[in-house]
């Protein structure tokens, strides 16, 4: 008769079993009992040899009634485990989908663009086209169009980035008002137009200058266009540009595109007192102004004796320093946000 105890070994694997509360540990039950080496029930066979031979075949047949048994079990169990760490997975890695977004925080212009969508829209009041071009030009567009003679400084080598030199020389335009000599020689006046832009002069860089900035040249072409006309727009766009209570002040000065020429100053909001930003004078340089000189109406196959007109032009990164107080020209282009923010 054999001593071994098969129901408590099935009793015991079964608490054990029971008692696994994780995959891995249902891992090392089913390696204690089904080991092909170690395992209980398989040390249990290797019994049979030992045993009477009446007793080999049903003692076998328990053995296997047992391992099915615990099969099934552990087939169970492990189908249970599975389902309570699946949950728990789902409840660790839950994604809560009612939780608000992240915002995306919104940008704004920069102040220069602002600057150049004001004084567009203040000119579109008054009727003016926007026109565009090349900023890469020809001598001709951007000199000898204006009215500019061959030794005119501007035209020097250190003063204008030239791409291409000699006969058909291409250059970074030095103002827009090729822009406007482009809009003259394609149509036929009446022109009102307002030319912003990029353009490009030799500079040493400071706190005031850079080599690269923003302009904005108007230009009236008509048959009655005179300086009073000239006088009345510029006093009107810059009082909607800087405020109503604003004077404006015209000074003679020289432009070879225009006769007569002027420069205009804005009243400083220190309204003459004296203070640091308009260096004790009282007033804001803006920009020059001009009757178009006859030769530039001919160059573009227009008659002097029929039409005239008037021209301007305001450095746009100017207009941002003194509307906004920017006390750097550098800090327009240094895109850093703790500056932009600011507007
Ligand atoms: C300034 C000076 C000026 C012009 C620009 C112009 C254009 C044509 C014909 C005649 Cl097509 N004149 N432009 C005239 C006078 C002054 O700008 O101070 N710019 C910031």
């Amino acid at each position: 008769m054999n001593t071994i105890p098969l129901d408590s070994i099935l009793n015991d694997a079964k608490n054990l079993l029971a008692e696994t509360s994780s995959l891995a540990a249902l891992e090392d039950w089913y390696l204690r009992y089904f080991s092909r080496e170690r395992g209980e029930l398989n040390l249990l066979t290797r019994e049979i040899p030992k045993l009477p031979p009446a007793e080999r075949k049903p003692f076998g047949q328990e053995v296997n009634r047992i391992k099915s048994v615990l099969q099934e079990h552990f087939d169970a169990r492990k189908r249970e485990l599975e389902s309570v760490e699946l949950s728990k997975k789902l409840l660790r890695e839950r994604i809560d989908v009612t939780m608000p977004g992240r915002a995306i925080a919104p940008g704004h212009l920069h102040p220069l663009t602002r600057v150049l969508d004001e004084v567009i829209a203040v000119f579109a009041k008054l009727g003016y086209n926007v026109a565009e071009g090349p900023e890469v030009e020809d001598d001709w567009h951007n000199f000898t169009a204006l009215n500019t003679p061959e030794d005119h400084p501007a035209r020097e080598m250190q003063d204008t980035f030239y791409v291409e030199t000699g006969a058909g020389a291409r250059l970074l335009r030095t103002h827009t008002s090729p822009v406007q000599i482009r809009t003259m020689e394609q149509n036929q006046p009446p022109i009102r137009i307002i030319a912003p832009g990029r353009v490009y002069r030799r500079d040493t860089v400071t706190n005031r200058h850079y080599p690269i900035f923003h302009q904005i040249e108007g230009l009236v072409v008509d048959s009655r266009t005179n300086f009073a006309d000239l006088k009345g727009t510029l006093t009107l766009a810059m009082q909607e540009i800087f405020g109503k209570d604003r004077k404006i002040r015209f000074r003679p000065s020289f432009f070879p595109f225009t006769e007569p020429s002027a420069e205009y100053d804005i009243q400083c909001i220190c309204r003459g007192e004296g203070c640091r930003l308009c260096s004790r004078t009282g007033w804001l340089e803006i920009g020059g102004c001009g009757m178009v000189d006859p030769s530039v109406l001919q160059a573009v196959g227009y008659d002097p004796e029929q039409v005239q007109g008037f021209a301007f032009g305001l450095g746009a990164e100017r207009i941002a320093l003194l509307k906004y107080d920017i006390p750097d020209i550098r800090l327009i282009w240094e895109n850093d946000l703790r500056f932009l923010r600011q507007f």
